[in-house]
């Protein structure tokens, strides 16, 4: 059944979902528009939710990233069977999730005055507040959010990479057990070739 992953040439939402599909060595269609040329119209109209990411299998679809992501995990061994393991994982998807919603804040305010304003207020106080959090947890259960790898591994660093290609700086690097899984996941089969062969993203 062919596989198809929609997005943009960039990080964002999709690429902890690209991770996890060169992880598991799933065949799949990277398919990536110009951010710069969007939308376009026929695309946009024909998407569920007119956004992206958005997955093909077959005939099927799904649109979130979150479930895109979760489905993936189910499909790879990055998704534990015990439901109140998913329900961990689950809720570190969600911090995450919170954390980049106030990063996006900042981050896509395009008036210089105030995004200066939210820059301070991120560097500040969210920034630790969530990325202690992050680590406390880390540290607490084997360097992993869930005792071992998992799909909200792969989520953490696709999110801060996206968050660090916007600040043009390391907001993990004061995080040694965040620095360490991310050092981890990249050198994984799949993910270190994917890596290498990819275009460095640009805002
Ligand atoms: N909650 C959705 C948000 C999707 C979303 O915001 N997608 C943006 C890119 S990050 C998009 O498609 N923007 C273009 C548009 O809205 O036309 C998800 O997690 O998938």
């Amino acid at each position: 059944m062919a596989k198809k992953l929609y997005y943009f040439e960039f990080n964002g939402l999709a690429e902890s979902i690209r991770y996890m599909l060169h992880y598991s060595g799933q065949k799949f269609e990277d398919i990536r528009y110009e951010r710069k040329t969007w939308p376009i119209t026929e695309i946009k109209d024909s998407l569920p939710y007119g956004q992206l990411p958005v997955y093909e299998e077959g005939d099927r679809k799904l649109n979130q990233s979150i479930a895109i992501a979760r489905y993936i995990a189910s499909q790879t061994g990055l998704l534990p069977s015990d439901p109140w393991e998913q329900a961990v994982l689950d809720a570190a998807v969600f911090n995450i999730k919170d954390f980049q919603t106030k990063a996006r804040s900042y981050v896509s305010e395009t008036d210089p005055v105030k995004r200066e304003q939210l820059k301070t207020e991120f560097f500040t106080e969210t920034l630790d507040y969530y990325l202690s959090r992050f680590e406390k947890e880390l540290k607490t259960s084997n360097g992993y959010f869930g005792g071992t790898l998992s799909w909200a591994d792969f989520y953490l660093m696709g999110i801060l990479e996206t968050i660090n290609t916007y600040a043009g700086v390391e907001i993990e690097k004061n995080y040694p057990t965040i620095v360490a899984l991310f050092k981890t996941i990249r050198s994984l089969s799949g993910v270190k070739e994917y890596i290498a062969s990819r275009k460095s993203y640009v805002v």
